[in-house]
């Protein structure tokens, strides 16, 4: 029995190690090649964490086809393959096959199956504040004039940095959304700043604190921000959802209004909203839509009674503050990108060249709210980007130019054409001051003109002079509060912060900094400047 009982339990030790063995040896086998993951697969399992199951970001950036529209796609491929350098995106090219890399590639630039929704209840969900920001000091915590702060934004690296304005110094540097766009937009006093992020996010900061006050998420792809000139509201405009949305100065939702025509029938992107300040509202362009409209915030406005164009409800009572109300001005076509002249009676705005033509610029005015006049500048003018001045007593709008090397000058009179000076390519962005003679303006839509900003003399109305950085891009100018010097961007990763005088146009300083990408002079901003963007 005994002998019995040692072979049983030899021959159960055995069978053990026969099972190691061979679970050993299944181990060093190559494995079987299993069924390719399908893209959707792909997606879930290597970047639903960051991204979101619907694809609207979380801690990455959205990966919608709005989203996307920028990169294009060889570089999304080498994202996901080298993964992005100073973010959270890590390489996937040791863990995919190139097979794998191009599936999910397509996949992101595909709409979803369902339109991703952002309600209200998604913006009020989103918002965040800090609840001791209404105790922090009401003056600033640092040592430099409030006035003459520029706040840079820094792209490479999705940073901020706040420069003192008279010693040229880094005063407080941190991290911002991914993807700024626009301009930020200051509280009247220079207090408060806020950013729009492209992905949708609203960020108000003290300037004076250095701290964060609120976030929140107004939509899932939005062009820019604005703030009424009595620091009280917040407008986003957005591409998705289709609409604006309304704030108070805490960034708590007001309310959001659908892009649509009057009979709900059309719906439209919104291109961008600006405040107008002397009229007490904002100016709303719609992307698809032939309207333009008007959102008074003056607690005083008349109200919009029957027969005129308004926007609530039959047998909804009539709102009582200003700012409910959408004054809409019917077009022939949509407009873009806007200017207001000095009275802000007046949008000349620019449309996208469509096929077979159409006029491109057109002025229209608000108060009788519709066009009175052709503008005569073809191409593709960036007038957002468009500076005010006299000359001989006249005020005219010089505008860069998004296809062509050349600045239109347009008198806000006559509406007629009065020159175009010619540059080396076309460009963005174009600055002045009102204590300087000259206009700066970039080309950097030029592959070969890129590093060239050029410098025009308002009242010849000529190229009188050109900085340079050979290969590199340069763009986007600011001058400081007094209009003695001009900051520049040297575009590039391992880019800088460039001082030059703003008359001999020799480089004073530069500062490194991360592609930065706008600048903007506290003073200039909150004052309107003529020489700068509003
Ligand atoms: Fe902008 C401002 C539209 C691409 C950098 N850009 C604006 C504004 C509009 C606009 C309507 C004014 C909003 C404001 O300041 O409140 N931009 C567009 C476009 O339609 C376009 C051509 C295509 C797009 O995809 O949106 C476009 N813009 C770009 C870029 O590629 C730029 C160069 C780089 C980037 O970061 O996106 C760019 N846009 C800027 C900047 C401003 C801006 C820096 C603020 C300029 C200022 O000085 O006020």
């Amino acid at each position: 029995e005994r002998i019995k009982s040692l072979c049983k339990l030899l021959l159960a030790a055995g069978l053990v190690m026969v099972g190691l063995d061979y679970a050993r040896a299944a181990e060093d086998a190559p494995r079987p090649p299993s069924a390719p993951l399908s893209a959707a697969a792909l997606y879930q399992q290597h970047c639903v964490s960051c991204h979101g199951a619907e694809r609207t970001g979380g801690m990455g950036p959205a990966l919608l086809p709005e989203s996307l529209e920028r990169l294009r796609k060889p570089e999304a491929l080498a994202v996901i393959r080298n993964g992005r350098a100073a973010t959270q995106m890590p390489a996937f090219g040791a863990q995919l096959s190139e097979a794998e890399i191009q599936a999910l590639q397509a996949f992101v630039y595909a709409p979803p199956p369902v339109l991703p929704r952002w309600t209200d209840a998604d913006i009020e969900a989103s918002r965040s504040i800090d609840p001791d920001s209404a105790r922090w000091p009401a003056k600033p915590q640092w040592k430099a004039d409030p006035m003459n702060l520029f706040v840079v934004v820094e792209g490479g690296d999705h940073h901020v940095s706040l420069v003192d304005g008279d010693r040229f110094e880094v005063l407080h540097r941190f991290a911002s959304r991914y993807a700024l766009h626009g301009g930020p937009k200051f509280t009247p006093d220079g207090r408060y700043v806020f950013f729009g992020s492209r992905d949708g996010w609203i960020s108000k900061y003290d300037l004076w604190n250095l701290k964060m006050v609120a976030e929140v998420r107004a939509g899932l792809n939005m062009r820019n921000v604005a703030v009424s000139a009595d620091g009280r509201w917040v407008m986003a405009a957005n591409y998705l959802p289709r609409n604006a949305v309304l704030f108070d100065a805490d960034l708590k939702l007001v309310r959001s209004y659908a892009a649509q025509s009057r009979d709900g029938a059309q719906s439209s992107r919104v291109s961008a909203v600006y405040d107008a300040t002397p009229r007490k509202s904002f100016v709303v362009a719609l992307k698809d839509l032939p309207e333009l409209w008007e959102i008074s915030y003056d607690p005083k406005a008349e109200p919009i009674h029957e027969g005129y164009v308004h926007d609530y409800k039959m047998g909804e009572s009539l709102p009582t503050p200003g700012y409910q109300h959408i004054r809409r001005t019917l077009l022939a076509e949509p407009l873009d990108d806007f200017f207001f002249d000095d009275s802000y009676a007046h949008v000349l705005g620019s449309a996208r060249p469509r096929e077979g033509g159409g006029s491109l610029g057109q002025v229209v005015n608000l108060d009788v709210r519709k066009k009175i006049a052709e503008l005569p500048i073809p191409g593709l003018p960036h007038l957002g980007s468009g500076i005010s001045f006299t000359r001989d007593g006249r005020r005219l709008l010089a505008s860069p130019n998004l296809k062509d090397g050349r600045i239109s000058v347009v008198d806000l009179k006559s509406w007629q054409l009065v020159q175009e000076i010619v540059t080396p390519g076309p460009g963005f962005f174009m600055r002045s001051h009102a204590q300087s003679p000259y206009a700066w303006t970039d080309s950097m839509m030029s592959p070969t003109a890129k590093d060239t900003l050029s410098i025009i003399d308002k009242q010849r109305l000529e190229v009188v002079a050109q900085v340079r950085e050979p290969g590199k891009t340069l763009a986007h100018v600011e001058f400081t509060k007094d209009g003695r010097y001009v900051l520049a961007s040297l575009w590039e990763m391992d880019g800088a912060l460039i001082v030059y005088d703003a008359r001999t146009f020799k480089e004073l300083k530069r500062l490194p900094m991360s592609k930065p990408v706008g600048k903007y002079n506290v003073w200039n901003k909150i004052s309107r400047e003529e020489g700068t963007s509003h």
